[in-house]
Formats: structure tokens, sequence, C-alpha cells
């Protein structure tokens, strides 16, 4: 695994959980994680259950015991990382968003065909697919049980960059993070939907804000928790992205994807409304989701609370008993267990790099389409 920051932790602990609550085709050891300081590298390795340390990724993905590589690093590092990986014959799974711009995605995108046609696969890391509401959403709606699409509303909102004062992160660098709220949260939007839905963007019209445009360095570390020096760094990346969308399939949508969102933590919001029906789920309550089934008796009619957590549920029979819930990290575990699954079968796992270039090609619409003020722009 390349990094261990936020994503890195994350991914470990699924690499580790997953075994244990999933009957696997393959036991996943956890060989080597890499970062760029040595000494916390190998603090990181200890501390989440790596065999080793290292700092030069190069050597590591050359490695003939090396059969798969967990890109959990800045998206500036993702495409050459994920394109030596796969040359050298390594299966990929790569963070979201995919990669910093269109032709770095497309070149990834490329390798990854190039990989499959030899049996070795690439998978991007879109981890909300496996929320077991948002996998029975799609489920509702792909066996329509809404009917005919008509309406998407999407919204991710967090707020963690309210406080002016806050520091530069790596995020708010376009060079290293390609944009803000929208490639960091609004990819997540533009993933979940099509998954869902089984529609993809086709136009969209967009507008982007930066609201602090100047932050404080930071002195030491690379996140929130950093310590800050006096200098203050420019913020090249969006703070709030918003567009309206015409999906494949004829329905209409808006997004809005923001970290200025006050008092919102992380809610990933997601409405979908049919000709039959409707469905709503909030990432803020993660085990519910809402169905309003208008073939329900006209006075019995209304959004019904469904507990996502029964055994007929996706993912999650494998875990708690009925009612017992899931939470954030679960869903990197099923994403775990199905990459391991599809490289099994020899089956192309999803989202591939063709559907994290796809997305891609939404945000860049979205951002020529804000830069322009042209209003409808095809992705
Ligand atoms: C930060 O906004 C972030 O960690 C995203 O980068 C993740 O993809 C999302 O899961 C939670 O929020």
């Amino acid at each position: 695994m390349i990094g261990h920051g936020f994503m890195g932790v994350a991914h470990s602990q699924a690499w580790r959980v997953a075994p244990r609550f999933f009957d696997l085709p393959a036991r996943p050891v956890m060989s080597v994680l890499v970062g760029r300081d040595a000494g916390s590298a190998s603090a990181a390795a200890q501390r989440l259950g790596w065999e080793s340390s290292s700092d030069d990724w190069r050597e590591v993905v050359a490695r003939p015991d090396i059969d798969l590589v967990d890109i959990c690093s800045p998206g500036d590092s993702h495409a050459e990382i994920a394109i030596a990986a796969l040359r050298a014959g390594k299966h990929v799974l790569c963070e979201k968003p995919l990669a910093n711009t269109v032709a770095e995605a497309e070149a990834m995108s490329e390798a990854a065909s190039v990989a499959a046609s030899r049996g070795v696969y690439a998978m991007v890391g879109f981890s909300y697919r496996r929320v077991p509401a948002i996998t029975f959403a799609r489920d509702l709606i792909r066996a329509g049980r809404i009917g005919t699409l008509r309406r998407v509303q999407a919204a991710y909102l967090q707020d963690w960059l309210v406080d002016e004062n806050g520091p530069m992160t790596w995020r708010l660098d376009k060079d290293r993070a390609g944009s803000g709220s929208l490639g960091d949260i609004g990819a997540h939007a533009v993933d979940a939907v099509q998954f869902i839905t089984g529609q993809t963007f086709e136009q969209v019209s967009g507008a982007l804000e930066t609201f602090v445009r100047e932050r404080p360095l930071l002195a030491e570390g690379i996140g929130l928790g950093g310590t800050p020096s006096t200098e203050r760094g420019v913020v090249t990346v969006d703070d709030a992205a918003y567009f309206t969308a015409r999906l494949s399939g004829g329905a209409v949508a808006t997004v809005e994807a923001t970290r200025f969102a006050t008092g919102r933590k992380n809610a990933f919001r997601l409405e979908f409304s049919g000709s039959r029906g409707a469905v709503s789920f909030d990432l803020e309550r993660m085990n519910e989701l809402e169905f309003y089934d208008g073939d329900d008796p006209a006075g019995e009619q209304g959004f019904r609370r469904i507990l996502v957590t029964e055994p007929e549920h996706p993912y999650a029979g494998a875990w708690w008993p009925t009612g017992h819930g899931l939470g954030y990290e679960h869903a990197f575990s099923h994403q775990v267990r199905d990459l391991l699954v599809d490289i099994a079968a020899g089956r192309q796992p999803e989202p591939s790099f063709a559907d994290g270039l796809q997305v891609q090609r939404v945000l860049d619409a979205v951002e020529t389409s804000a830069a322009n003020g042209s209003g409808w722009t095809r992705a």
C-alpha cells in the first residue's frame, strides 16, 4: 500500500478485517507500507499491521512477491504509480478521484485495459458503492420499484473548512488534489448517481466558488491536525461546486458538493424520484433508506424507513445480528471483498478505471462550464 494518511488507515483496517467476516478466495498478506518519509512509514506500518515499510514505491511495485498495489496517496501520484504497477503485472486498487486530470485518467484507463487482457485488474475506490443502503437503493431502482426515474438530487455536505484559519492541507492545492470539493466529494456524488441509476451524466452546467482564498501554510504535518506556520498560502481549488445535469436515460439532476456546509459533518444525501416511487438516503444515517412506494394504498402513502441491516440486504449478513448496524469503515472491507472475488474469478472489478475516467470527464465538464460561464457542457 502506498500512503498512510486517512485513506491508508481506512484501507489497512479493511485489509485486516475483511478476511475475518468474508470467505475470501485468497488471504491478503499486508506486506509493505510505503510512505515518503522512512521513519513515519515504519511507525505507521507497525501501528496499522503491515509486515514492513519502505520509502521507495518504485522498488516495491517491481518486487516479485507483491501481487496487488493499493494506492492511497494524493491524486498527483496516482497515474505514475498505477501505470507502473499495472505494467509490472500487479493488480491495482486506486483511491478516488482516479486522477487529477482527464489526460492522466485516460492514460490510466488505457494501461488498465492492456493489463486486463492479461488477467491483471484495476479498480477505483469509490467505496460508498458498498454501503449496504446505497447498494440496496441501486437494487430497488434497477428493479423498477420507483418506475421511470425523473429527478435526482445529490448533495455531499461537509464543514471541515469553515474555519478560515484552518491550515492549507494538500487537499486545497490544485497541483496535488486536482480540484477541491468537486473532485474530493463531488466525485462520490457523480459515481454514486451513475452506479445507482445506471444512467451517465451527459451534459452539465456548473458553478464553482472559493470562499477563503488564503490560509496558513503548514509548518509540520499534512492534514488539518498539522502545525500551522505564520506564512500564508493561496487556496487554488474550489470550496463549493454546484451543477445541474442531464442524465443519459432522460432524468435531470442537481449536484452540490461543499466542505463549507456549516453543521453538516458528512451528509452525503441522495434522492431519486420516479414515476412510481422515490428513494432517499443520507450518509449521516447510513443504515437507513427511505422508500416511497406510490403503489401503497392512497391513505397509507408516505416515505417508509427501511433499516438496511437484514441478512437479505447487500453485505449486511456477513456482519452483526439484525439491527446492529455498520459504519464508515465497513464499505472499505466490502471493497476488498469484491475486489478479491473478482480477481479470483478473472472478472473486471467495478468501478473500473474506465468508470473512473468517465467520472473525471464529468468533473472536467463542470470545471469547463464554470470557467466559461457557458451553460450546458457535454461530459
Ligand atoms: C474528505 O473530504 C473525505 O475524506 C473524502 O476525501 C473521502 O473520500 C470521503 O469518504 C470523506 O471525506
